[in-house]
């Protein structure tokens, strides 16, 4: 089978960055390297975490509860988050200095205001697909390369989930950035997807 590769770049918006309303430790670092990895690539994608203002993932949504706090929401839990990445808001936007003119395409996740969306390919419940895995079937990918933004949530579950539809998935370390609100969920994250056949890479080896 011929090689034909993809990077997607995960969530690297306004509001997970340095100034954003849910920043994640040092995101702003992974920019000038993801564009300069670009260049790399047979086709460039990214996702956008796209949230309607009323989205249950945010705790402002839910009465007397706190960022932290874990609600039910019928059939599953939900952690709650601060207001982030709103639809056609600033936040919402890719970081201003991120090379966004490469981008064939982008996949927007968490638009159901009753479901968050971690991965690049399905709602939390599965019930949507993104389309993410038909797009990357039809040119023809063979491997996926994942950058971005966070580590433990949106980079891991979208490597997850792209494994099992069975392409060969790369992580590139240093080109994300994790939340780490537990001590160790890095780690930790990396080992699931290293268990889970994901290889974890550093840029130097691209
Ligand atoms: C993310 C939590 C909630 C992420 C998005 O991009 O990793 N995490 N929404
Ligand atoms: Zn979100």
């Amino acid at each position: 089978m011929i090689k034909k590769t993809a990077l997607i770049m995960v969530d690297i918006q306004n509001d997970f960055c340095e100034k954003g309303s849910f920043s994640v430790p040092d995101a702003d670092a992974i920019v000038p390297l993801v564009n300069q990895l670009q260049a790399k690539f047979d086709l460039i994608l990214a996702t956008k975490d796209w949230h309607p203002a009323d989205h249950a993932s945010f705790a402002s949504n839910h009465h007397g509860a706190k960022v932290g706090d874990v609600v039910n929401l019928g059939d599953h839990d939900q952690i709650l988050w601060p207001d982030h990445c709103v639809q056609d808001t600033h936040g919402a936007s890719f970081h201003a200095s991120l090379q966004v003119d490469t981008i064939a395409k982008i996949f927007h996740k968490g638009t159901d205001s009753n479901i968050d969306s971690y991965s690049a390919s399905y709602d939390n419940a599965r019930l949507r697909a993104t389309g993410i895995e038909q797009y990357l079937k039809a040119q023809a990918i063979s491997d996926v390369y994942i950058v971005g933004l966070a580590t433990d949530y949106c980079v891991k579950f979208s490597a997850l989930d792209i494994a099992r539809a069975g392409f060969n998935v790369y992580v590139v370390a240093d080109a994300c950035r994790g939340m780490e609100l537990i001590e160790g969920a890095v780690a930790t994250a990396f080992e699931e997807m290293c268990v889970a056949g994901v290889q974890v890479i550093t840029s130097a080896s691209l």
